[in-house]
């Protein structure tokens, strides 16, 4: 009877790894794992645990504890605003990484990995961001592998107006939307990635008439939560327009959180939409927010603004 269960226990351990494959990469040079998961459940072992993510769509991975029996789910989809990340020590975690989102047999580095790695096609990868404090910050993200011949991490995209840009301070911190259609990395992320090294930042936009527009900055850098993730960019070329030189040096704005230097408004309200906004004075123009393709009195000196109907915002490291 006993091995009568072993064997069946055999037999549905393999058709689970079998329906899903994944990936169990070593991070044992790593001391702590910094992720934000989609979910986290209490289950009774690692079975189960990747056993839920082969049941669900969106799902990525998942960091199974050991310890604590929890099991999270990571997903192409961002969590609902108030979940906080997660920073716990990798001895006491397995990450299940599905292997068409991993690199071999660890999880990616960078786009540029992914591609080197045999993926040229663009899509979702897991990503691994190490931090000198011997961390591992483990995220989602969508590669764009086939712009001006590289590969490129996408951090925010509009296309369809399907989801809502209007959100707060912490819901721009932590990232949200949807990695497969519209959605904002998070500044928390966009400061870890730009502060590593040399970062190049691209924005592509399309009008109505699908006439595409770019602009590419050789040097982008977003600073942390205490310096309201203010962004510095510089050394533009591309066809879109110089438009993000009014914003080099502002601070981020939404609408519960003022930073512009606009003394009589918020920027973020006045706009409807957050982002590094610049400040033009009396200038009653719609200017640069995330909201963009939905703006209606585009002022004819932004260009991004003219040809803003998608953006797409992306970053490669130098
Ligand atoms: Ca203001």
């Amino acid at each position: 009877m006993a091995l009568r269960e072993v064997l069946l226990g055999f037999v549905l351990v393999f058709s689970l790894a079998k329906a899903c494959n994944f990936v169990i990469p070593d991070l044992l040079k790593y001391t702590q794992l910094v992720f934000d998961s989609f979910d986290t459940r209490k289950l009774r072992n690692d079975l189960d645990c990747f056993a839920a993510c082969g049941g669900l769509a969106n799902c990525t991975g998942v960091v199974w504890n050991e310890v604590t029996k929890d099991c999270y789910i990571l997903s192409s989809n961002f969590p609902h605003d108030g979940t906080t990340v997660s920073t716990l020590p990798v001895k006491d975690l397995v990450v299940f990484a599905r292997e068409e989102f991993a690199c071999g047999t660890h999880v990616c580095e960078d786009c540029r990995d992914a591609y080197r790695s045999g993926s040229t096609g663009s899509g979702l990868f897991i990503l691994g961001l190490p931090s000198q404090d011997a961390s591992l910050t483990l995220f989602t993200g969508y590669c764009e592998m086939d712009t001006a011949d590289d590969q490129w991490l996408v951090f925010q995209r509009r296309v369809d107006g399907s989801v809502d840009f209007y959100r707060g301070w912490q819901s721009y911190a932590q990232g949200f939307g949807d990695l497969q259609a519209e959605f904002w990395l998070g500044n928390e992320m966009l400061h870890a990635l730009t502060a590593s090294g040399f970062t190049v930042l691209r924005v592509d936009t399309a009008d109505f008439d699908d006439v595409t527009a770019y602009a590419e900055y050789q040097r982008f850098t977003v600073g942390n939560a205490d310096d309201n993730y203010i962004m510095l960019c510089s050394d533009y070329t591309g066809t879109a327009g110089d438009s993000l030189a009014y914003s080099n040096g502002a601070q981020f704005t939404t609408f519960d959180a003022d930073h512009d230097i606009l003394y009589s408004a918020n920027c973020a309200v006045r706009h409807h939409g957050a982002f590094w906004h610049p400040n033009f004075g009396n200038l009653d123009a719609e200017l640069f927010s995330s909201s963009v393709p939905y703006h209606k009195n585009r002022h004819p000196g932004f260009q991004f603004y003219f040809f803003g109907v998608s953006m797409t915002q992306m970053i490669k490291q130098e």
